[in-house]
């Protein structure tokens, strides 16, 4: 039994498809404490996140936009990560990528003060790993696992808490990285579990070595969760869809398995545009998705209670 602490982020300026704003209360609507709860969890819902007014940060690099509202929702939510951790596991309902500038960065804080090491399961299609300088786009949301990895180059920001080392950091489900982000990630140490890896193995191989070397070290595991990670034929509700992505089954197939782990002590939830979505049926997938992440399974294959 987990005591979930719902926390909505309601982050829209990180890309330029205005919706994301509307997930928190997306998700309530589709249900998902009802779901925790009828899974044995205690749920408690902290509202959303009111960041401090901007303060008119500005950047080089004259792509970006809403750079104030970034920084701002940044220290929030690294406030309320931070905050939940003693207390429970924190979902945190995007909002678009860019929140998890905020929440890795306040989960990395309370792993800090905890001694314990920090472990970060990227589910997504793209990398997100440009930093303020690389970024062509200018979408922030493009950004927080290098931020997270303790990548230079984000001086605006507040300095990271406590860099999450490349070893510790697995991407899956990944398809679309420019140029500058492949650069990068040549350089380091982060496994990619790109779409040719997971049609090669599979899923389970590659998310079992990882989750074994979290166990080894008595990590804590925060995992981000980006609707594009789905194919777009099953999750439509999202601004930048990806062809090939994870499908109904292999989605529902990591959840289980992070469930079965034990290992997972917070959560993002990101990217749903509910204005874009096919009669609430993307949020109903996610909140599906955290059902399966949290317990929900058709048989119980230790007990075989059925
Ligand atoms: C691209 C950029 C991105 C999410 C799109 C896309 C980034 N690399 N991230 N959707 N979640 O604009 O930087
Ligand atoms: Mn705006
Ligand atoms: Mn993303
Ligand atoms: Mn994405």
């Amino acid at each position: 039994m987990t005591h979930c602490i719902l926390i909505g982020a309601p982050v829209d300026e990180g890309q330029r498809v205005p919706g994301c704003m509307m997930g928190p209360s997306a998700y309530r609507v589709a249900g998902l404490g009802r779901v925790l709860e009828s899974l044995g969890h205690t749920v408690e819902d902290r509202g959303d996140v009111a960041p401090a007014p901007p303060a008119g940060e500005t950047h080089p690099n004259s792509a970006i936009h809403h750079l104030p509202e970034v920084v701002a929702w940044t220290n929030a939510l690294s406030v309320a990560g931070r905050s939940a951790m003693p207390d429970g596991m924190p979902i945190f309902m995007g909002g678009d990528h860019s929140l998890a500038l905020g929440t890795v960065a306040g989960v990395a804080a309370h792993a800090k003060a905890a001694d314990r090491p920090l472990f970060v399961i990227w589910l997504d299609a793209h990398s997100d790993f440009h930093t303020p300088e690389t970024t062509t786009s200018g979408n922030l949301h493009g950004t927080p696992m290098a931020y997270a990895a303790g990548r230079p180059g984000f001086a605006p920001f507040p300095p990271f808490p406590a860099a999450v080392p490349a070893e510790n950091i697995c991407m899956f489900g990944i398809r679309s990285v420019d140029p500058a982000e492949h650069r990068m990630l040549q350089e380091t140490e982060i496994t990619v579990n790109d779409m040719r890896v997971l049609d090669e193995r599979g899923i389970v191989a590659p998310l079992r070595e990882f989750l074994d070397r979290v166990r080894a070290a008595n990590g804590l595991l925060h995992v981000s969760l980006d609707v594009d990670f789905l194919d777009p034929s099953i999750a439509p509700a999202v601004g930048t869809t990806v062809p090939g992505g994870a499908t109904f089954r292999e989605a529902h197939l990591v959840c289980e398995i992070l469930h079965e782990s034990g290992l997972v002590t917070s959560l993002d939830l990101v990217e749903l545009n509910p204005f874009l979505d096919d009669r609430g049926r993307t949020a109903k997938l996610m909140v599906d998705l955290v059902g399966s992440m949290m317990g929900q399974k058709v048989f119980d294959r230790r007990t075989r209670s059925f």
